[in-house]
């Protein structure tokens, strides 16, 4: 049986559920083939399926960057997906349920780069020069895994559980904001739910984002100017439910409130 198995399958497979809003088990219980490279290669061959379908990138985002998400998923170690303008959600627009499966939501610190950052050595400090500017950042994640029960490869071929996300309208520049202290709150209708600083970000959002950059660059890639990059969930995901009412404020990148139906 696993003979069958390919990455374009993976791939398949994976934007199947995605479409159907059903999920399955691992794949690498079913594929052992499925390692951490061959998950990156199914990872490309379902971006390329979805550029096919109509979807332009739009960045680049981080995964499991911080303890809080690397506890919940039982993997300690970061990844790389990639993000699509169909993956938008404007401010306000509702998460509509009925598209997905099983939503999470994150708060997150997102950068907008003015300049193209390309590995491998990038720093932080040299990360930090190709931000031209950072915003408040909501994904909303929905792993194609029954209970977002995953191996490493399982969910980098996955794009990391990507599903929407929120880049807040407000535009800060990087020069003077401290984002290793910069706070978050996330609600839920009103109640506080999890609180965290950037620095749960690999210690600050800037080595995310150097992390990225050095990842890519071992598979031949870059981070395009212009690109949006978000930097990993910084505190625990949560689920919703219809009617919820979601907010992350940001000391100084403001808040970003979305409803749920
Ligand atoms: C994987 C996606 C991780 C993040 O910010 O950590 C992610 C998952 O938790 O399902 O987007
Ligand atoms: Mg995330």
């Amino acid at each position: 049986m696993t003979a069958d198995w390919t990455i374009e399958k993976v791939a398949d497979i994976l934007l199947d559920a995605e479409s159907n809003r059903t999920d399955r088990g691992r794949i690498t219980d079913e594929w052992p083939g499925l390692d951490l490279k061959a998950g990156y290669d199914a990872q490309k061959v379902l971006i390329e399926r979805k550029k096919a379908d109509g979807h332009t990138v739009v960045g680049v985002k981080l995964g499991l960057t911080s303890r809080a998400k690397q506890k919940r998923m039982g993997i300690d170690s970061p990844l790389t997906a990639v993000i699509t303008d169909k993956m938008v959600l404007e401010a306000g627009v509702p998460i509509v349920l009925d598209q997905l499966i099983h939503p999470r939501v994150e708060p997150e610190i997102v950068f907008v780069l003015g300049e193209r950052l390309e590995g491998p050595g990038v720093t932080a400090a040299t990360a930090m020069r190709a931000v031209a500017s950072v915003h408040a950042g909501l994904e909303v994640i929905d792993s194609r895994y029954r209970d977002f029960s995953f191996a490493m490869p399982d969910v980098v071929a996955d794009n990391a559980s990507s599903a929407r996300f929120v880049v807040g309208a407000k535009s800060v520049s990087p020069d003077g904001l401290d984002l290793a202290l910069e706070a978050c709150v996330l609600r839920i209708n009103g109640a506080v739910v999890d609180t965290a600083t950037g620095a749960a970000v690999q210690g600050h959002p800037a080595e995310a984002l150097a992390l990225a950059a050095n990842a890519l660059a071992a598979r031949g890639e870059a981070i395009e100017a212009g690109s949006i990059v978000l930097t990993g969930g910084i505190t625990d995901a949560v689920f919703i439910s219809d009617g919820d009412e979601v907010s992350v404020e940001f000391t100084s990148l403001g808040q970003i409130v979305v409803p749920v139906r």
